[in-house]
């Protein structure tokens, strides 16, 4: 088999570079390790910048997301068992941001490759890349027992952390950055009402607490954990009454506790890798970098790295320049590098770590309430949170 792009991973990444591409009368495959209903299955991002939903509405898929999906103008920080509201809206000039589960994204960009007849092989096994050092690169891959060959002019390594492009570049050629947090976030979803319209994320000292949802009727919490923590071992009550004890009183009294539909655990990183692309070979999204989740910018960064290399490929095959393909790299670790750096600010600055005791806690609580106080830095926070101009 012969395509332009062999895209690998049908995560958020592959499927909407996929559909970009396809806008673009560029051909593509996708091969996926996992079953669609496995992929569907992840609970992951919640909150999408504009710069994203802007995306997915070029890529056709932003209907059901407009009807669905929550626009949220602001959140509450909260701290010393006080909630304070950050106004996005009023500190950004006008910016906000949406509420609509990256499950649902990623089912929206499934349905609109199906009914558009596009090419994505799941469970494809033992997918190996080659010579994209070369003019002729080549994916391998089993599918139902037999190996197949996949023929491209570029791979678009939209894998994950975990998956096989990034694995595949030789040591001398990659420079891998990393922070290991020496915790977790426990993760619950719920057909119960959200405890607020907007989220709060909390600093208490008990550790991080964030209050997020889905829906009117569909809340996603998280706590923050040890390592050592296991997601089965926390009873759906063990939670509900950990979480009332990092919330405000009124929170606390108004939280609607039911059973768990999932929970899970999820470490949090901060890596990047560089440079992103190697040859014909590219790396998107998770798979050239990982931000912890506190900043909510993980799925949001995929997605303008997504944006760039749709252009690059663009342009590429429709006016002839490899200009997009040569500075991609550069351009999306521009943009990445400050999501990081956000996403470790406000992570070391909401969660408790082991060996920062108690003066680590007043430093941070200090911090918020400056952070409060000050139309500076609220507006530092909320520029970053809403999204940095591309
Ligand atoms: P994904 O979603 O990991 O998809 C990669 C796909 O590649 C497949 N794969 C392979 N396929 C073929 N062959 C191989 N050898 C393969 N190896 C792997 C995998 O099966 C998978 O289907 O990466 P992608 O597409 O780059 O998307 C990235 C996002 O998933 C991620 O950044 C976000 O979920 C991060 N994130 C958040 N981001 C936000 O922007 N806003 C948020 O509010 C937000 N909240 C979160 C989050 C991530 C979380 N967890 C669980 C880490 C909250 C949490 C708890
Ligand atoms: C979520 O709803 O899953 C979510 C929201 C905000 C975050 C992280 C996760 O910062």
């Amino acid at each position: 088999m012969r395509t332009q792009v062999a895209i690998i991973g049908a995560g958020p990444s592959g499927l909407l570079l996929g559909q970009l591409l396809h806008k673009a009368g560029i051909d593509a495959v996708i091969l996926e390790r996992q079953s669609g209903d496995y992929v569907l299955s992840r609970i992951r991002a919640g909150v999408l910048e504009q710069v994203t939903t802007d995306l997915l509405d070029e890529a056709g898929v932003g209907a059901r997301m407009h009807a669905e999906g929550l626009v949220h103008s602001g959140f509450d920080l909260l701290f010393q068992e006080t909630r304070h509201h950050i106004n996005l809206q009023a500190l950004t000039g006008g910016k906000q941001v949406m509420v609509y589960g990256q499950t649902e994204v990623t089912r929206d960009l499934m349905a609109a490759r199906a009914a558009a007849g596009l090419p994505t092989i799941y469970e494809a096994s033992k997918v190996t890349v080659h010579d994209f050092d070369g003019a002729q690169p080549y994916v391998l891959y089993e599918k139902d027992g037999q190996q197949q060959r996949l023929d491209c002019d570029f791979i678009a390594g939209c894998d994950g952390f975990h998956g096989v492009c990034r694995a595949s570049v030789p040591a001398g050629a990659i420079t891998e950055y990393e922070k290991v947090y020496p915790f977790g976030w426990l993760g619950l979803l719920a057909d119960t009402p959200p405890v607020h319209h907007e989220l709060i994320y909390a600093n208490s000292s008990r550790g991080f607490a964030l209050c997020s949802q889905r829906s009117a009727t569909r809340s996603r919490y998280y706590l923050q954990v040890p390592l050592t923590d296991k997601a089965e071992a926390w009873s759906d009550e063990a939670f509900w009454q950990e979480l009332r004890m990092r919330l405000d009183p009124e929170a606390r009294e108004t939280l609607v506790t039911g059973p768990s539909l999932e929970k899970s655990i999820a470490p949090l990183r901060s890596f990047v890798t560089e440079p992103m692309r190697f040859g014909r070979m590219f790396l998107a999204g998770d798979a050239a970098h990982i931000v912890p989740p506190t900043g909510a910018k993980g799925l949001n960064l995929a997605a303008t790295d997504v944006k760039y290399l749709s252009m690059a490929f663009i342009e590429y095959y429709l006016e002839r320049s490899s200009a997009g393909v040569d500075h991609y790299s550069q351009r999306c670790l521009q943009r990445i590098w400050k999501g990081e750096r956000f996403s470790w600010w406000f992570t070391s600055l909401m969660h408790r770590f082991p060996d920062e005791g108690a003066i680590g806690q007043k430093l941070q609580e200090a911090e918020l309430a400056y952070l409060v106080q000050s139309q500076a830095a609220s507006t530092v926070l909320a520029e970053n949170y809403v999204g940095l101009p591309l």
